[in-house]
This record gives C-alpha cells, structure tokens and sequence, in this order.
C-alpha cells in the first residue's frame, strides 16, 4: 500500500451535512488514516455518486462511509454498487422536522442482502462510524491495532480524570433549620 492512498471514503449528501461529518474526518486523522471527503447525493447527483464508489475502489479504498439526512438513501445507494464495507450514519438534518429518526429508519432498515452497518444519529455516530472503519481495516493494518488500543485508553483515563476533577470541588456543608 503506497502511504498516500485513502483507505476510507466519506460520502454526504449535502454540504449542509459537513458540520456533522466532519467529526469523522477529525477521528480518521486522531489514528492517522488517510481518507478523501466528497458531496454525493443519491437522488441529486446519483451518476457522480457511482463515479466516485468506482474511481475510490480502484485507488484502493477499503471502506465507505456515508452520511445523510431525511430519507437517506445513500448508504443503501452505495452498498448496492460496492462489495466493501459500508458504515451508515444518519444525520438530524436542519431541515428535517424529524431530527434524524427519519434518516436513520432510511439507513438502518436495508432488506436483507445488502447491509449497512448503521452508526447512532448525528455527532456520535459521525465519531463512531471513524472508529469502526478503523476497527476494520485494523485486521489488514496491523498498526492501527496498536492506535485503537491508545484509543481506549485515552477514554479511561479522561474518564478517571474528571471523577478527579468532581472529587476536587469543595464540599458545601451547609446544615438546613
Ligand atoms: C439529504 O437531505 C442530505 O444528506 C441532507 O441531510 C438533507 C438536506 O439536503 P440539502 O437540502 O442541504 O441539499 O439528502
């Protein structure tokens, strides 16, 4: 694999999505995994969309991700033209009125054949969807194996940290009556 090759593609399906999306772009680069960001909308630009799935393929993407609100097709869209993993995540789109449950039926309920690994609504799923396309391709690229375990750690550690931060507070002793 030559260093510079996305392992990852990052779909969504408008740019109004970036705001979410690009906590998965943070993540990827947290674990130093080259990825490439495009707009792709399944209903607007389907033709540029399969362009993208072909051309990433062949330059030795290993994984897609996909993001998109209202009724979002385009993971489904993109796990019905590639054999590789794809990660789903279902943004509350600002102009939905159903903040994100919508999208996340449209990506979670594929039927059965062609699955799409479906992440939680919004932020946290945009995070997780960068943390799972990781645990994947660790299994081929064994030194992310070493960086998801840093991963964890750096989570227990935070964690222990701000029980010290809670710990630290002064009490108020105050007796009432
Ligand atoms: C979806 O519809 C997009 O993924 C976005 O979340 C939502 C609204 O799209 P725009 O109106 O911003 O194009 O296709």
């Amino acid at each position: 694999m030559d260093a510079q090759t996305s392992l990852v593609l990052v779909l969504m399906g408008s740019d109004s999505d970036y705001v979410v999306m690009q906590e998965t772009g943070n993540t990827l680069e947290w674990f130093g995994v080259k990825y490439k960001m495009l707009i792709a909308s399944a209903h607007k630009t389907p033709v540029e969309t399969v362009e993208y799935i072909r051309t990433y393929e062949d330059e030795g993407v290993e994984v897609f991700i996909c993001g998109a609100g209202m009724a979002a097709h385009l993971a489904g869209v993109v796990a019905s033209y590639t054999l590789m993993p794809v990660i789903g995540v279902p943004l509350d789109s600002t102009v939905s009125p159903l903040s994100g449950i919508d999208a996340m039926l449209s990506t979670l309920q594929m039927p059965g054949g062609i699955p799409v690994a479906t992440m939680a609504i919004g932020k946290a799923g945009a995070k997780n969807a960068a943390i799972f396309a990781v645990q994947i391709l660790a299994k081929k690229h064994s030194h992310l194996q070493l960086r998801l375990q840093e991963y964890r750690d750096k989570l227990r550690n935070d964690l222990i940290r701000s029980q010290e931060k809670i710990s630290c507070t002064p009490r108020v002793t105050e007796t009432l009556g």
